[in-house]
C-alpha cells in the first residue's frame, strides 16, 4: 500500500485502517496531511477488497486537534480563502467517498479535525473524546465546512451556540446531540468501529455505495433527493447484487453479494 508521512494506512480483513500520524502535534492537519488525505481518498482500492475505511488517530490524546496553526499564521486573505476552499474539497471527497468512512474519534476533535470526523458517514466516539469548533477563539472562523456540516448534524441552535463559543463538549453530550452514533471505553473503541465494518462487510456494497450518494444528494442544490434516490435505485436494480440480494431472501439464506 502507498506510504505517506502524516498516515499510516493499513489493512486489517475487510477493512482500510488510516491512522492521522503527527502525534506529537496532536494529530494537527498540516497541507502535507491534506494532500496526503486527498491522495488517500483519491484511490479506489478495488484491488484490496476491501468495504469500509476507519479513520482514528495516533496517539493517546487526539483524533485531530484542528489545523495546524502553525501553518496558518500569516496567510494572506487569498491564500486562506483558497486554502479553505482546497480543504472543504477534499473533505467532500471523503464525504463522496463509495466505500463507508467511520471515524473512531479517540481524544481531541477540534477545529479541523471535527471539521474531518464530520465528513465521515459514521462516528463513534471514545468516552475521552472532546468536540468542538474553537476557531473563534483564534479570532478566526471555521473553513472546512465547519458552520455548514454541525448545522446538518445537530441543528442550527446549538450549532451556532457551539460555533459562537467555542466551547468543548464531551463523548457524552456529543452522543447526546447526535454528533456520535456510539460512545464505548476507550480501549473498546477500535473493537466497536470494527463491528460496524464487519456488519457492512454483509451489506450489498453497490448499495452502500448508493446510499451514501442518495444522502448527499439531499445536500446539492436545486437536485431533488427523491428523484435522485429513484434514479439510483433503478440503476441498482439492473445489478447482480439486485438479483442475489432479493432470491437469498426468497432462498432463506445470506446474499453472497459481488459488487457487480
Ligand atoms: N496546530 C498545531 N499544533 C498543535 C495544535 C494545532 N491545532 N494543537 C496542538 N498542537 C501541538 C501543541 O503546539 C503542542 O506542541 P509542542 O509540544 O511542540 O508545544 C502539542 O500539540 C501538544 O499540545 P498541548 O501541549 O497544547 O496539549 P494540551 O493537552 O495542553 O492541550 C488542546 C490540548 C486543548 C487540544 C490544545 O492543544 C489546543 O487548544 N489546541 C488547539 C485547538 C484548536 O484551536 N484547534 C483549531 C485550530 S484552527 C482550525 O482548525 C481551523 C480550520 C479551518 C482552516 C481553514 C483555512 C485554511
Amino acid at each position: 500500500m502507498k506510504t505517506y508521512e502524516t498516515l499510516i494506512p493499513e489493512q486489517r480483513d475487510h477493512v482500510l485502517l488510516l491512522h492521522l500520524n503527527r502525534p506529537d502535534a496532536l494529530n494537527a492537519l498540516n497541507f502535507t496531511m491534506f494532500d496526503e488525505l486527498d491522495s488517500f481518498f483519491s484511490l479506489d482500492y478495488k484491488e484490496y477488497d476491501t468495504n469500509c475505511v476507519i479513520i482514528t488517530g495516533k496517539g493517546e490524546k487526539a483524533f485531530a486537534a484542528g489545523a495546524d496553526i502553525k501553518e496558518l499564521h500569516g496567510l494572506s486573505s487569498q491564500q486562506a480563502e483558497t486554502l479553505s476552499r482546497k480543504g472543504q474539497k477534499i473533505f467532500q471527497k471523503i464525504e463522496e467517498f463509495h466505500l463507508p468512512v467511520i471515524a473512531a474519534v479517540n481524544g481531541f476533535a477540534l477545529g479541523g479535525g471535527c471539521e474531518l470526523a464530520m465528513a465521515c458517514h459514521i462516528r463513534i466516539a471514545s468516552s475521552k473524546a472532546k468536540f468542538g469548533q474553537p476557531e473563534v477563539s483564534l479570532g478566526i472562523i471555521p473553513g472546512y465546512g465547519g458552520t455548514q456540516r454541525l448545522i446538518q448534524l445537530i441543528g442550527k441552535g446549538k450549532a451556532t451556540e457551539l460555533l459562537l463559543t467555542g466551547d468543548m463538549i464531551n463523548a457524552e453530550d456529543a452522543f447526546r446531540l447526535g454528533l456520535v452514533t456510539d460512545v464505548t471505553e476507550p480501549d473498546k473503541l477500535m473493537d466497536r468501529a470494527f463491528e460496524i465494518a464487519t456488519k457492512l462487510q454483509s451489506r450489498g456494497p453497490l448499495a452502500l455505495a448508493g446510499v451514501i450518494k442518495s444522502v448527499n444528494a439531499h445536500f446539492i442544490q436545486d437536485t431533488d433527493g427523491y428523484v435522485f434516490e429513484a434514479k439510483e435505485f433503478g440503476k441498482i436494480a439492473s445489478t447482480s447484487d439486485f438479483e442475489e440480494g432479493t432470491k437469498a431472501f426468497i432462498e432463506k439464506r445470506k446474499p453472497l453479494f459481488q459488487g457487480k
